[in-house]
């Protein structure tokens, strides 16, 4: 059965991180509701749903894929590049542990949030960002290569991870909105989309996405080329410039 790891937003959420965007008021009582309705989603599919300890000392704990990343049958765990973030690492970790799978750690001085990691088949992209540093990614590729994956480095300067920018649909097709993009053409397959929400898609399996109720226009392209695509609201999450890839981590069967 494929696992879900998820971690209850903090009753602070609105004093998370923010890079690109202006602070607005965040309703934590309706980040919650958009939070259980996500997980829903999964959990009515079939997917077996882990929650890591909130700790609800830190604001952005909900945004667990920055903590964790899975490589086929081993973790890695990151080191985050917001201080205010290292914190969140501990009870990740146990939970990382847990799946019983080997965990590979990132370690200062190198950084790696989950949310500038991007896989496609064997090939990992990775977003040199303000928050992935040029060590962190380098002992990623230590950890990978021998394991027969490609990592490769992406510009990030933009948003705040590479998934703010651009993810993959299940056939490979990277999508993203071309504004926030550095450079499209280091991916092989790229698709701009309309909005700017519409960029981050969840493969839930080889024809399901699930998507930011707040992209209608890049959720109807979706439904053209065939795919079925779930929708959620966000937007209280969006407003802390997180996303549908960010609210948890995917371990497949
Ligand atoms: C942060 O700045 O760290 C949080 N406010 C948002 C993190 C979003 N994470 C993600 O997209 N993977």
């Amino acid at each position: 059965m494929s696992k879900l790891l998820v971690r209850r937003p903090s009753p602070h959420l609105a004093d998370g991180e923010l890079t690109h965007l202006e602070r607005v008021p965040v309703d934590a009582d309706r980040a919650l509701r958009q939070w259980e309705d996500y997980v829903e989603v999964f959990r009515t599919r079939g997917w077996q749903v882990i929650e890591v300890p909130a700790g609800e000392e830190f604001a952005d704990g909900v945004f667990i894929e920055d903590q964790i990343v899975i490589f086929g049958d081993v973790v890695v765990v990151g080191n985050a590049g917001a201080d205010s973030r290292r914190g969140e690492r501990a009870a990740a970790r146990e939970s990382a542990v847990a799946l019983g799978m080997p965990v590979l750690d990132i370690v200062a001085p190198g950084t790696l949030d989950g949310g500038d990691v991007l896989k496609i088949g064997r090939t990992v992209y990775v977003g040199a960002s303000s928050r992935t540093n040029a060590a962190g990614i380098a002992q990623l590729r230590e950890h990978l290569a021998p394991r027969g994956w490609d990592v490769r480095d992406i510009p990030v300067s933009r948003v705040l991870h590479l998934k703010s920018g651009v993810t993959a649909l299940p056939d490979g097709t990277v999508v993203g909105y071309e504004p926030l993009v550095d450079d499209p053409s280091l991916f092989p397959v790229f698709e701009g989309v309309p909005e700017e929400h519409g960029t981050a898609v969840v493969v839930l399996d080889e024809r399901t996405v699930l998507m930011s109720a707040d992209a209608p226009r890049t959720a109807a392209s979706h439904r053209e080329r065939g795919l079925e695509v779930i929708t959620v609201d966000v937007s209280e999450f969006e407003k802390l410039e997180g996303c549908v890839t960010c609210l948890s981590v995917r371990v497949r069967d």
